[in-house]
């Protein structure tokens, strides 16, 4: 029997007990910021110094957080599990990386990285983005932090559902369901006989479309499932 190919997909969750602020918890970044003032484009042309201080915040938030127990267990089940296992995550810190996770699919983009909104030139970000910075590429003042917003286009979804529609065994870890296309791929892993399982703190909106529901926190739950899918 060929090991199983597996998808997992990440959201905020998976780095609250790292320190980072999850989006819809109570007191979450929706909380304290308008989606709409900080996470789109209109938000960014209307007032772009507020955009790019909510994400040089984050960038520091993020630079100072250590990744966690999940981070590492899914680092673990990359290096050891004999199947593909495609790392898609929501999150635009990069603790997966630094949990040793290695060709994470940013499907929302990347605090570490900007963007020219001009010539789609992509580089490193600088801890701190300023507004009207230029782009090393072209020298025009249009660089951006490299996220997607909503209305914007998720990064990689032709890599995504291709590994989709593979996929053996789904996994959700820390994500509320609420974000689509995200929000989606467990209709499309069922659709392709998947097993999918959840791993969340609380039930997320897409919870019935789970086989299997693991409630609890990632650095418990995440752990204990790589541990007893590679005993297999
Ligand atoms: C697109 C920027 C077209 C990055 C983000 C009406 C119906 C359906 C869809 C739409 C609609 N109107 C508009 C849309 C589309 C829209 C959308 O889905 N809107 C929603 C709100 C209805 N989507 C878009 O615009 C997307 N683009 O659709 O383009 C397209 C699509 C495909 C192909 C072609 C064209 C773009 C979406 C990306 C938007 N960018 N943010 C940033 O600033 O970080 S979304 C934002 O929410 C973040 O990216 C985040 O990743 C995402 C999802 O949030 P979660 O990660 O789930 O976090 P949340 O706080 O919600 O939940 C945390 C969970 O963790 C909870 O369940 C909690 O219980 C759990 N938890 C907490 N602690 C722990 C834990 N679990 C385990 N352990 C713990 N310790």
């Amino acid at each position: 029997m060929t090991a199983p190919s597996i998808v997992i997909l990440t959201g905020a969750g998976i780095s609250a007990e790292s320190g980072l602020g999850t989006f819809r918890d109570e007191g979450g970044l929706w909380a304290q910021h308008r989606i709409e003032d900080v996470a789109t484009p209109e938000g960014f042309a209307r007032n772009p110094q507020l955009v790019v201080d909510f994400y040089n915040a984050r960038r520091t938030q993020a630079a100072e957080a250590r990744p966690n127990a999940a981070h590492h267990a899914l680092s673990r089940l990359q290096t050891e599990h004999a199947g593909p296992v495609t790392l898609v995550t929501q999150n635009v810190d990069d603790l997966h990386e630094r949990g040793g996770s290695v060709d994470v699919i940013h499907m929302h983009g990347a605090l570490n990285s900007a963007l020219c909104s001009d010539c789609d030139h992509r580089w490193s970000a600088p801890l701190e983005m300023s507004v009207g910075q230029s782009c090393p590429n072209c020298d025009q003042p249009t660089a951006r932090p490299d996220i997607v917003w909503f209305g914007e286009i998720p990064y990689q979804m032709d890599r995504i559902e291709r590994a989709l529609l593979d996929a053996d065994i789904f996994v959700a870890i820390g994500t509320s369901g609420n974000v689509y296309p995200a929000a989606g791929f467990v209709q499309m892993a069922r659709h392709v006989g998947a097993k999918t399982i959840e791993m969340n703190l609380d039930p997320g909106e897409n919870v019935g479309l789970f086989d299997d529901i693991r409630s609890g926190k990632a650095s418990d739950t995440v752990p204990a499932w790589v541990a007893e899918l590679l005993a297999r």
